[in-house]
C-alpha cells in the first residue's frame, strides 16, 4: 500500500515538473519563428495602425540576393500561408517588406482581420508554415 502511494506521488511530480517546464516564461523551444509584436492577438485597434514583425533564429535582409539564413517579412491579410518555396504574390492581400523593414503602419476598413506574418527568401519564396504566425484583429 504504501509502495503504492510513493509511486503516485513519483508520477505526480514527474507530471508537474513537466507542465513547469513547458510554462514557465521559457523562450520556445523552436530555434527560429517569425512573430507579430504589436497588436497583440485579439486587439482592438483604430486605423490606422502600427504592425510590428518580430524573428528569432534568422536574420531580416532587403530582398533581390538569396543568402542563407536571412529574408523579409510579409503581411499576408484574411488569406492563407503561402506554400514553402513558392513565390509570395504581390497584392492588396499580400504585401512585401522587401526593404528590410520590421514594422508598418496598416490602413484598413473597420472589420475583424487575420494578420499573418510570413518569412520569404530574397526571391520572396515563402519559408512556409513554419516561418509564419497568425493573430486577429478588430479594426473599429
Ligand atoms: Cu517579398
Amino acid at each position: 500500500m504504501f509502495k503504492r502511494i510513493l509511486s503516485t506521488a513519483a508520477i505526480f511530480m514527474a507530471i508537474t515538473s513537466t507542465a513547469f517546464a513547458a510554462d514557465g516564461n521559457q523562450p520556445p523551444a523552436a530555434a527560429q519563428g517569425v512573430y507579430i509584436v504589436a497588436p497583440a492577438d485579439g486587439a482592438t485597434v483604430s486605423s490606422p495602425f502600427k504592425v510590428q514583425f518580430g524573428i528569432k533564429g534568422m536574420t531580416v535582409a532587403p530582398a533581390g540576393t538569396v543568402t542563407e539564413g536571412t529574408g523579409h517579412y510579409h503581411l499576408l491579410i484574411n488569406t492563407t500561408v503561402i506554400p514553402k518555396g513558392d513565390v509570395i504574390p504581390a497584392d492588396e492581400k499580400h504585401l512585401h517588406f522587401g526593404k528590410g523593414q520590421t514594422e508598418t503602419e496598416l490602413k484598413l476598413e473597420p472589420g475583424t482581420y487575420k494578420l499573418t506574418v510570413l518569412f520569404a527568401d530574397g526571391l520572396h519564396k515563402s519559408y512556409g508554415d513554419g516561418m509564419s504566425a497568425s493573430i486577429n484583429v478588430t479594426v473599429k
